[in-house]
């Protein structure tokens, strides 16, 4: 078949569609500050926790029921997680437990 422009697109798009490109998506830890506040991901994508604040003792990110938590991130290091299920996953910053994300995977 010829390659047409429309043609590479639809193949791009059944590649997106099968997971070829899983994302990689950024939640900034501040203190006491998840941002953003919600993510939506595909089953097959990863999400990485930066915490950009020198606070003492640094930034641990988890889930509600601590079944998922980081270790305690020092300012610029980052903590990532790949999501291999649907559901809807709570964090908080456990020093900051008013702080949340909710990350929705679908
Ligand atoms: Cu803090």
């Amino acid at each position: 078949m010829r390659w047409t422009p429309i043609g590479i697109a639809l193949a791009l798009l059944s590649l997106t569609s099968a997971g070829a490109f899983a994302a990689d998506v950024m939640v900034h830890v501040g203190h006491n500050r998840l941002d953003p506040a919600a993510v939506s991901i595909a089953v097959g994508d990863t999400v990485t926790f930066h915490n950009m604040d020198a606070m003492p003792g640094g930034h641990t990110v988890a889930t509600e029921d601590g079944a998922l938590s980081s270790p305690p991130l020092q300012k610029d290091q980052a903590w990532s997680h790949k999501f291999t299920e649907p559901g809807s996953f709570g964090f908080h910053i456990v020093e900051h437990p008013a702080a949340k994300t909710t990350i929705v995977v679908k």
